[in-house]
C-alpha cells in the first residue's frame, strides 16, 4: 500500500467512524453532512482531539458518474434491473414439458472503464459492462443456457460453480470445451443444480488476473422444495477489490464494486422482517475476507446448499469462492453498520450501512 493511498484509507476510515455517530437520525445524508457537526471542545485535550479529528475529515468527494447502481444491483437478477424491451435481449424463460422453466441469458464480455470510489477510474473486464456480472437465478432442476460472446480483446470464458459436464465447463480442459478468443461465442448449457448460493467467474488464464479484472458473478439455485423460512427481502452482495496501482495488491474494498456504496446510499429493511443475504467472495490477492453485522445475529446456511442453518453468529470469514445464505431479522430500528472485520478491508471501501425502519 503507496503512501497516497494510505491517506485515502485514513480519510475513508474516518468515515465510517463518522456514520456511527448518526445512530438517531436515519436521513440519508447523514453520512456527507459530517462535517457540519463538529463537537464542541469540552475538558480533555486528547479524547477532544480524537473527537475533532473523527468529525473534522468528512467523506471526501462523489461518485462522479453513475455508471453501476450499487442499490439496484441488491436486488436485480435475471436481468429484472433493465427494462422489459432491454431484458428481452439478454433473458428468455420458456415453459418446459416437465415443468421447469428453460432460462436463457445472452452474456458479452466487454471491455469498460467503472468507477470503484470517487473519482477512482478502473479499466476492467466485465460480463455485458458491470462489475459484478448480472446475477443468474433459477430453481433447482431449469436449464440454464448461456449465450455466450467474447466482445474484448482478450481470451475468456464462463465458469459456473454448480453441476455440469466437463464440456461446459469453463477452463478449457476437455477438447470441447472452448476458450473464446476476441470476437468467438459458444453456449454453455445445464441444469441449475445442486441448490444453493453459487458463483460464477472467467476461468481463462492467469484466472487471477481474470478475475481482478472483474469477470465473476453470483448464481443462485433456489430449492424445488424450500422449507427455510420465506424472506421478506433478499439481498445479492459479492465482496470485491481493485488493484487500481497495477501491483498486485488491492488498494479498494467493496461489497458490489463501488467502495462505501451503501455507506452513501444506506440499505432500507423493515425491523423484524427477514432479510436474506447472498453472500459471496470473489476477492482476489487477499485470502481471507469477512462480514460482520453491527448489533444483530445471523443464521449462516454455507455455500446456501442445506435447508438448516450451520451457525447462529454475527461474523464470518470466506475465502475467495465461498459463499453462504445469511438470514437476518434485525431487532430495533436504527442505524447498523455492516463491514468487513478485516479492519483494512473494511478502512478502504468494504463497509455500509443498514437502516431499520
Ligand atoms: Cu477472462
Amino acid at each position: 500500500m503507496n503512501i497516497r493511498i494510505k491517506e485515502i484509507a485514513l480519510v475513508f476510515g474516518l468515515v465510517i467512524l463518522a456514520g456511527c455517530q448518526n445512530v438517531s437520525d436515519n436521513n440519508d445524508d447523514d453520512v456527507a453532512n459530517v462535517e457540519k457537526d463538529v463537537p464542541a471542545v469540552h475538558d480533555g485535550m486528547a479524547a477532544d482531539s480524537q473527537n475533532l479529528a473523527q468529525f473534522a475529515i468528512g467523506p471526501k468527494g462523489e461518485y462522479e458518474t453513475e455508471d453501476f447502481d450499487a442499490l439496484k444491483f441488491l436486488t436485480a437478477w435475471n436481468f429484472s434491473n433493465l427494462p422489459q424491451e432491454e431484458r428481452a435481449k439478454f433473458y428468455k424463460e420458456t415453459a418446459l414439458p416437465d415443468a421447469t422453466l428453460l432460462r436463457e441469458y445472452w452474456f458479452n464480455v466487454e471491455e469498460v472503464t467503472i468507477e470503484v470510489a470517487p473519482g477512482v477510474f478502473y479499466p476492467a473486464w466485465s460480463y455485458n459492462g458491470q462489475v459484478p456480472g448480472p446475477t443468474i437465478r433459477a430453481t433447482e432442476g431449469d436449464t440454464i443456457k448461456i449465450h455466450f460472446k467474447n466482445n474484448s480483446t482478450k481470451p475468456h470464458t464462463a465458469h459456473f460453480h454448480g453441476y455440469h459436464s466437463a464440456k461446459m465447463d469453463g477452463t478449457g480442459g476437455d477438447a470441447e470445451d472452448k476458450i473464446m478468443n476476441p470476437g468467438e461465442s459458444r453456449i454453455y448449457e445445464f441444469k441449475a443444480e445442486p441448490f444453493g448460493s453459487h458463483v460464477y467467474h472467467c476461468h481463462s488464464y492467469p484466472v487471477s488476473q481474470h478475475i481482478s479484472k472483474g469477470l465473476y458473478g453470483a448464481y443462485i439455485v433456489d430449492p424445488k422444495f424450500d422449507t427455510r423460512p420465506k424472506a421478506a427481502k433478499e439481498l445479492v452482495m459479492v465482496m470485491n477489490g481493485f488493484d487500481t496501482d497495477f501491483d498486485g495488491e488491492n488498494d479498494f474494498y467493496a461489497v458490489n464494486t463501488k467502495a462505501f456504496a451503501y455507506n452513501y446510499q444506506p440499505i432500507h429493511v423493515k425491523q423484524g422482517e427477514l432479510v436474506r443475504i447472498h453472500l459471496s467472495n470473489m476477492l482476489e490477492f487477499d485470502t481471507i475476507n469477512s462480514f460482520h453485522l453491527h448489533a444483530n445475529f445471523f443464521d449462516r446456511y454455507i455455500a446456501g446448499t442445506k435447508l438448516t442453518p450451520d451457525a447462529f453468529t454475527d461474523t464470518i470469514s470466506m475465502g475467495q469462492g465461498e459463499r453462504s445464505i445469511l438470514d437476518v431479522r434485525f431487532r430495533e430500528k436504527g442505524m447498523y453498520m455492516f463491514h468487513s472485520h478485516v479492519s483494512e478491508l473494511a478502512e478502504l471501501g468494504w463497509a455500509g450501512m443498514f437502516v431499520v425502519e
